[in-house]
């Protein structure tokens, strides 16, 4: 047994908590190493006499990534305490992994060994509320989505569409816009909303902000977003604002006061400065967000500057209703200030999402004391490097998404926000290279995972754009002009999402293995009473693909086609157009 590869620790990914009172065990070990690997584990307390009293629960293997093998067991200790460790087999050797290192039979005559998961606490349990699993999402750009009222257009707003999206260019998107569009999202059935910044601010992205507690004035007024909830919580939508705390924008009043009056300023311990007077170049002599001065970063750890934003958390909430937080740049700021953050944003709606920012591994933000998901980036590079610049092939995506899915607990995975692409990020259909077979697949991936999908405005109708600001292009409303076929498509597997839970988040998933076919990617998802398998074939050509599994006694459906398909004997082959897929229940 390859020993140095095998890993694991209380807590986090390899063992958490469920809301159902189950502990979810996990371990790792190198690939293809380990044939049988079980549980042992008992109460600390739990001695009959002079014997610990110890049992025994198989673990089954969750899946590979490049290197490692995964295994999982979940258990519900009776008395919420857990000493545990792992008897791992190959045809060659045995041993038993504690957390004192390895022995060739449990030991017994203690029990500090092992590892320990002290006691299943309430209060640790990871909690997202319950209506973000069943959540699509659909990202607004609002400078770019629809311009709802001239009248407040900036002085310098162009001709909607009329040029290419550039750093500083104004259209006059706005919330009245929305507000008209709705019946439009209703149609394609989204169920909550995520805008990028809306509050006063200077740039066309308004994320360098100048007032924190205003709406901007080219969007329209606090009544008309208060309207714009009413309507969207009427219609079933959830709306999710993007909150800018890691730093304001150049033109914020306090910032100003630092400028103008340096040192003197009462603003001074708002921001990190390193000298006075401040300095833009040729490099800002303050800490900014990457190297921009125009966005300079808070002190979140001067409370005067925590209680301000910690207000303006509240003040959305309390005032306007509102569902969701999305944090930006939230891995740039300490995790103290996240956490009472979240204490006081949950004091006010308790089934508030809290949606961190953070393109990389983010354990250290879901351990449920401060986001409740993060935007799901290692997803999206993954389906890009597959479907689009097609660098990589269907057995290292299973890889690499399997690696993505043991990087987080089972139910912080179902509520992970995952995109295809953002206001940051190349359009899909750019990525794919404008084919959009490739892109029909990619939305057949994202609305059958799982997760909470969202889509980004415009994706639905096929807009192209490259990086930012290419991919800020103003929504196209000419339905002449839009790809209804795929707005369509993406409409109907919205709508199967909803009417199959098991699209969503109600069953567990398991990929099946990549040696199985060479060309198709295919991932199952079971409740133990129905499964639905998906397929993607990810060539250009058409092929048969044999569902691995025996199939006696059931029925088949084809839920994409919405029909029965007949059996003739045990094996069930199906025929799948190039860049084409199947979802089938059974
Ligand atoms: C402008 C220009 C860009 C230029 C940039 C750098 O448009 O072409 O590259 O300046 O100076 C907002 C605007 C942007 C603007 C930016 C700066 O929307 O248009 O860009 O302000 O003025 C990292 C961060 C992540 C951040 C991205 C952009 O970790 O938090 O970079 N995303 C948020 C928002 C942005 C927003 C800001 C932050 C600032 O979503 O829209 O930008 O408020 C890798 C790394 C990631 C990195 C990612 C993207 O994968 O691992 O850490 O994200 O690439 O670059």
């Amino acid at each position: 047994l390859f020993k140095e590869a095998i890993y694991h620790r209380p807590k986090d990914n390899y063992a958490y908590v469920c809301t159902n009172g189950e502990l979810h065990i996990r371990l790792r070990t190198k690939k293809d190493d380990v044939k049988e690997v079980s549980l042992v584990h008992g109460d600390p307390y739990d001695w009959n006499g002079k014997q610990w009293q110890i049992k025994t629960t198989i673990m089954k293997k969750s899946g590979s990534d490049q290197l490692f093998d995964y295994w999982f067991a979940s258990v519900t200790p009776p008395f919420k305490r857990l000493r545990y460790g792992f008897i791992l087999k190959n045809d060659r050797e045995s041993t038993c992994y504690t957390e004192k290192g390895y022995y060739p039979e449990p030991p017994v005559d203690d029990t500090a060994y092992y590892f320990c998961f002290p006691f299943l606490n309430n209060a640790d349990i990871f909690r997202a509320p319950d209506w973000v699993k069943d959540t699509v999402w659909y990202q607004i750009f609002p400078e770019r989505f629809a311009n709802g009222n001239k009248n407040i257009n900036p002085e310098e707003a162009l001709p909607w569409g009329s040029t290419a999206p550039s750093p500083t260019n104004f259209f006059g998107g706005d919330i009245e816009g929305v507000m008209k569009r709705i019946p439009y999202l209703e149609d394609l059935g989204i169920s909550g909303i995520y805008f990028t910044p809306i509050f006063k601010a200077y740039s066309n992205h308004k994320y360098d902000t100048i007032d924190y507690l205003e709406i901007d004035p080219q969007f329209g007024t606090k009544e008309t977003f208060k309207e714009l909830i009413d309507v969207c919580h009427k219609n079933g939508i959830k709306v999710m604002l993007d909150a800018v705390f890691n730093h304001s924008g150049f033109y914020f009043p306090q910032f100003q006061d630092v400028l103008m009056n340096g040192e003197h300023s009462r603003f001074k311990n708002w921001f990190h400065v390193h000298e006075f007077p401040l300095v833009t170049e040729p490099k800002p002599n303050y800490d900014t967000f990457a190297f921009t001065p125009f966005m300079p970063k808070l002190n979140t750890e001067n409370p005067e500057v925590k209680e301000y934003l910690l207000e303006v958390g509240r003040y959305w909430v309390r005032e306007f209703n509102i569902d969701g937080w999305r944090l930006d740049v939230a891995n740039e700021v300490d995790h103290a200030f996240w956490r009472e953050f979240r204490r006081e944003v949950k004091a006010i709606k308790s089934d508030l999402y809290i949606l961190g920012e953070i393109w990389h591994d983010s354990m250290p933000w879901l351990r449920g004391d401060q986001f409740d998901a993060v935007m799901n980036y290692p997803f999206t590079t993954n389906i890009l490097n597959l479907f689009g610049r097609q660098t990589i092939t269907s057995k290292e995506f299973v890889e690499n998404m399997t690696n993505v899915i043991h990087m987080y607990p089972a139910n912080v995975n179902e509520v992970s926000f995952n995109l295809v692409g953002s206001h940051d990020t190349p359009r899909i259909l750019t990525e794919c290279g404008n084919d959009i077979d490739r892109v029909k697949q990619v939305f057949a991936l994202l609305l059958s995972f799982i997760g909470t999908p969202c889509i980004y405005y415009g994706d639905e109708i096929g807009l192209t754009g490259a990086q930012d600001p290419g991919c800020r292009k103003c929504m196209e409303w000419d339905e002449n002009k839009q790809n209804r076929d795929l707005f369509e498509h993406i409409q109907k597997l919205i709508r199967l999402r909803r009417e199959n839970p098991l699209l969503s988040n109600e069953g567990k998933i398991s990929f099946i293995s990549p040696e199985y076919h060479e060309k198709c990617l295919a991932f199952v998802k079971s409740n133990g009473k129905s499964s639905i398998i998906v397929v993607l074939n990810t060539c250009s050509e058409k092929v048969e693909y044999t569902i691995p599994f025996d199939f006696k006694g059931k029925t088949v459906k084809s839920l994409w086609n919405d029909e029965e398909i007949s059996l003739t004997d045990e094996d069930l082959t199906i025929q799948i157009q190039g860049n084409g897929f199947a979802i089938l229940k059974f």
